[in-house]
């Protein structure tokens, strides 16, 4: 039978479970990658599973986060991965090579394997025709463990391009129109599959531009074929090894299909507060602009920087604009120093910032109070940048070099002559050596001390489902909360490799008094249970927006929708995820109400039937939960690694 792409991979991939959408798969993972803010706690589950080394392809652990380093916690944080992957066989990315999808892409990627990643964006991946998804903590590593990964199989949508972008357009507003038909909800449970004849005019860095931020869609990943183009990028990089040609069939059948039109498009913004929010450049034209800064996984290729760099040869940035360029890896900054466009960035004013996540993850160059910030980066919500109040807008590189020079919105087609499309280099500067490979790669060094320091906490384990949950509805949220609201990100970070800590800032800018609560209810014996609109969890992979609400005894959720990999998280973690079945019942709740559900452990067990019943206002709200077998034990058991304990997994 006829296959598109994703069948294909899905399919040399199962190891258990069917290939019909909306059915529990197993995937065999080839490779799986980390980085240090889910990092730590991923290895702390690892080593609590008491395997005495990796069993995947390969394991790459990279350190891009938190490189800051204010405090000791980030520095024993790296020097704890560092013996880590030394000790089971993990390839040691060290800080200052870079962020790590990008970095993956360009050393270790292959087109028809799968990925899975602590992160997000691992869908970057997709770019070279990875099935690469990404997850909490814990499922990537079992995964290390050679474990399968469990997911729901999912739809395939064909997103078909024709034409070719036009100067001055580039792949962020590919996936920018996207994000504007497809919005940031709703979208669970489908892949994105890129073809038809616009595919052969993106580079490399585009797809994985785009296949980056399917993961703004909720996407579970988005892939592109592999052909001629992403050979070429393979042997660039001195790998043409990995090479496998990859196309969907002729006659492949997909659930639906987009059109779009490469030469239609026109530069785009995401708006505040969100990646969904999308106008055109042309319309917001004119407004004032404080800061500009380029870079993060989505758009710090060579392709964009030396982009960037051409457009500002021999200018000068605006005077009341501020400009940081943040390069993707080590190799996208040393091609740019030898080719001379460093020059051409500095001399024009702009700031460099550190090869890694850095300014997106709002651990520095956060705005002034209400400014305008324009970033090339995937996520602008609320507070993200560290400054409540800033307005973020997400744009093409183009469009961001474009606000730097005249200081305000300004569309690029409108700036003259542009550079043309820069062409991928014959050849990459390759340079391995901020790579610490084991020598006993995959085999690890048994005798390796592990180096922990008093920043590297414990796992909290799971306590067993109550046959009861006596409850109160310790906070109530709206809509599209991102875990950037559960567990906020930027200056918090470095907490996350010690949950008591960490968990103090739980729910921290909607609801400052959620710890004392919290933990006021758990120590007096009632179970904590959240209340929240459509599209909860969105957003990054973080387990700690399950973890520390399980810490604080957090023991339910009730919802109108959820999110793919919180959702998956919340059941690793122990915490039940109710549905409303009807949604206006999340009106029949109100922040503090005494909340009871008989036969807890039962529903969970049985047909994930339950009755929430408000004691406070005495109403009766029924409520459901649609889990596999295996997502009915993790959760009677009290969370993943507690069933693995227990050998219920
Ligand atoms: C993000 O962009 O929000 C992050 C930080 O990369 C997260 C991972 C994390 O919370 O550490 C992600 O996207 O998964
Ligand atoms: Fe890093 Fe930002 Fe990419 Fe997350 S989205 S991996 S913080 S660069």
């Amino acid at each position: 039978m006829a296959q598109n792409i994703v069948e294909k991979i899905l399919s040399a991939h199962r190891v258990s479970g069917e290939l019909i959408p909306g059915k529990e798969l197993a995937l065999r993972i080839d490779q799986t990658l980390t980085q240090d803010a889910t990092g730590t706690m991923a290895y702390l589950q690892f080593e609590s599973m008491g395997l005495d080394r990796v069993k995947a392809d390969l394991a790459v652990s990279y350190v891009d986060h938190n490189t800051i380093q204010v405090g000791f916690e980030n520095a024993d944080d790296h020097a704890y991965l560092k013996s880590v992957a030394q000790r089971y066989g993990v390839v040691f990315s060290r800080p200052g090579n870079g962020i790590c999808h990008q970095l993956h892409l360009e050393r270790f990627g292959k087109p028809g394997a799968t990925l899975l990643g602590s992160d997000s964006h691992t869908p970057t991946g997709g770019g070279i025709g990875m099935i690469a998804i990404g997850a909490g903590g814990i499922d990537v590593a079992v995964a290390m463990g050679g474990g399968p990964f469990f997911l729901t199989c999912p739809k395939v949508t064909l997103v078909r391009l024709t034409g070719s972008l036009k100067p001055g357009v580039s792949a962020k507003d590919v996936i920018l129109n996207v994000l504007s038909v497809y919005g940031t909800n709703g979208n669970v449970g489908r892949v994105l599959e890129y073809g038809g004849p616009g595919v052969a005019d993106l580079g490399v860095p585009a797809r994985a531009t785009i296949t980056n931020m399917g993961a703004e869609l909720g996407v579970t990943t988005s892939v592109f074929p592999s052909d001629a183009t992403t050979r070429s990028f393979l042997k660039a990089q001195g790998r043409e090894r990995d090479w496998v040609e990859l196309a969907a069939d002729a006659g492949a059948s997909y659930d639906t299909t987009l059109e779009i039109d490469l030469c239609a498009l026109e530069p785009l913004a995401a708006c505040p507060h969100s990646p969904g929010v999308i106008a055109t450049v042309a319309s917001l034209a004119g407004k004032k602009v404080q800061q500009v800064l380029i870079g993060s996984c989505t758009n710090s290729s060579y392709r964009d920087l030396k982009t960037a760099a051409l457009m500002l040869r021999g200018k000068k940035i605006h005077p009341d604009v501020e400009v940081g360029v943040a390069p993707g890896s080590r190799q996208v900054v040393e091609m740019l120093a030898k080719e001379g466009l460093l020059t051409d960035l500095v001399s024009a004013g702009v700031r460099m910032l550190e090869n890694a996540c850095g300014f997106c993850i709002g651990n520095h160059m956060s705005p002034g109070t209400d400014a305008i910030s324009l970033r090339t980066s995937n996520r602008n919500f609320e507070g993200r940048t560290g400054t409540q109040s800033a307005q973020v807008y997400l744009v093409s590189p183009e469009t961001a070099v474009a606000a730097a020079l005249t200081g305000v919105f300004t569309d690029p087609r409108t700036l003259g002559a542009l550079p043309t499309e820069v062409a991928e280099p014959a050849a990459f500067d390759v340079d391995d050596s901020l790579f610490l490979f084991c020598e006993t790669a995959g085999k690890g060094v048994p005798g390796t001390a592990i180096v922990r320091g008093p920043n590297i906490g414990q796992v909290p384990s799971g306590k067993p489902l109550p046959e009861k949950l006596d409850g109160v509805a310790v906070i109530k949220v709206g809509d599209k909360i991102t875990t950037d609201h559960i567990m906020p990100a930027g200056a918090r970070l470095k907490y996350r490799s010690n949950v008591p800590q960490y968990a103090k800032y739980v729910f921290e800018h909607v609801d400052p008094a959620f710890h004392a609560n919290a933990s006021a209810n758990r120590d007096a014996g009632l179970y904590n249970v959240i209340v929240a609109g459509e599209s909860y969890g969105q957003g990054s992979s973080r387990e700690h927006a399950a973890m520390c609400p399980m810490y604080l005894g957090v023991k339910a959720l009730i919802a109108k929708s959820i999110e793919r990999i919180h959702l998956a998280n919340l059941i690793n973690f122990g915490i039940v995820p109710f549905i409303f079945d009807n949604p206006a019942d999340y009106g029949a709740i109100k922040q503090g109400d005494k909340l009871v559900i008989d036969g807890l452990r039962e529903a969970v067990s049985g047909d994930g039937k339950a009755v929430v019943k408000n004691v406070t206002r005495g109403a009766s709200l029924p409520v459901s939960t649609a889990l596999s077998t295996r997502q009915k034990t993790i959760l009677v058991n009290g969370g993943l690694l507690a069933a693995v304990a227990t050998g219920a997994v």
